[in-house]
């Protein structure tokens, strides 16, 4: 079955048939189960290190929609982020398409599988201590990330050349998309720098989709930024065809909350459809719809101010 793009009761019906599905990566839960067990007893290992890098917010220097031109001294920055390494950090690893930006790598598991996460802090340039800090999962006080004086341990504050491994457990409670970030005592400068990046783990039977899209939405240099870029032409282009299967990972840290709008297209919440969604700094959501909407449509924060300085992009689906 199709879903319908004629009103409220025909997409309520589509999504009962399971045409789309919207699982929010902040849902309603009343308790966690204390210890519950990892029944899959897979292991996912990943290597990231911290690392320096020249980023460019705004590379065509345009805001192609107002006619305004940015010289490279506004839109260039030295900083630091996450990039993945093989095994044993050998080498670095490209980033992975629909997670194309700023962010670090989108590290994928499943409900059920413990994840490693091997830690380098390879900060030549600032020099500072750095750290991960995951949402949603289940870990120990160690692998928590965040620095508190006179508590936490060296995972908290990984120094520069130093390596720490994180030990996380994806419980039943994890399925949806998450963000992980710096907590280390230079977590300000840090994030507002790019280090941050996402989790997606999956549901025990839940199929992977066809595409995965990850919406970072942060501020950097002063430009409203979606994965460290600003403005049509520098931030992502997402595509897909008619008949794909689409999740859109959605995320925001900085101060400010947005309002995630999809042109052309409408997805189910626990409130009824939808084409616009507030998320704040730390939430996260995943949107899933199966495509039959071709067509060159703009994705975009709804807050205007955000928008026109830069919180726009496009999505490309042909037949
Ligand atoms: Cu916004």
């Amino acid at each position: 079955m199709k879903l319908r793009r004629s009103g409220p009761r025909a997409l309520a019906l589509a999504a009962l048939a399971g045409a789309a599905l919207v699982v929010a990566g902040t849902g309603a839960l009343t308790s966690i189960a204390a210890g519950e067990p990892a029944p899959s007893g897979h292991v996912r290992e990943y290597w990231v290190a911290a690392v320096p890098v020249t980023w460019n917010v705004v590379p065509n220097g345009r805001n192609a929609i107002e006619g305004e031109t940015f010289t490279r001294d506004k839109t260039v920055f030295k900083t630091v982020v996450y990039r993945q390494y093989t095994k044993d950090f050998a080498k670095q690893v490209g980033k992975q398409p629909g997670n194309e930006g700023i962010q670090g790598p989108l590290l994928h598991a499943r409900v059920g599988d413990t994840i490693l996460v091997h830690f380098r802090n390879l900060d030549t340039l600032n020099n500072l201590p750095h750290s991960m800090h995951f949402h949603g999962v289940r870990y120990q006080f160690g692998s928590d990330g965040s620095y508190i004086p006179g508590f936490s341990g060296p995972g908290a504050n990984v120094k520069p050349g130093e390596t720490f491994t994180y030990k996380l457990v994806a419980e039943r409670e994890s399925a949806g998309v998450w963000p992980y970030h710096d907590h280390s005592p230079s977590m300000m400068p840090s994030i507002e720098g790019g280090l941050y990046g996402a989790l997606s783990i999956l549901a025990p039977n839940e199929p992977a989709p066809d595409h995965e899209f990850v919406v970072y939405l942060e501020s950097h240099l002063g430009f409203m930024t979606i994965d460290g870029r600003a403005f049509v032409g520098n931030t992502p282009v997402f595509r897909a065809k008619v008949g794909d299967v689409v999740q859109w990972d959605v995320l925001a840290l900085g101060d400010d909350f947005h309002t995630f709008h999809v042109h052309a297209h409408r997805w189910m919440t626990a409130d009824g459809p939808r084409d616009t969604q507030v998320i704040g700094p730390a939430e996260s959501y995943k949107i899933r719809w199966t495509e039959d909407t071709p067509g060159t449509w703009l994705y975009h924060c709804h807050v205007e101010s955000h928008m026109m300085n830069g919180m726009i992009g496009i999505y490309r689906v042909t037949r």
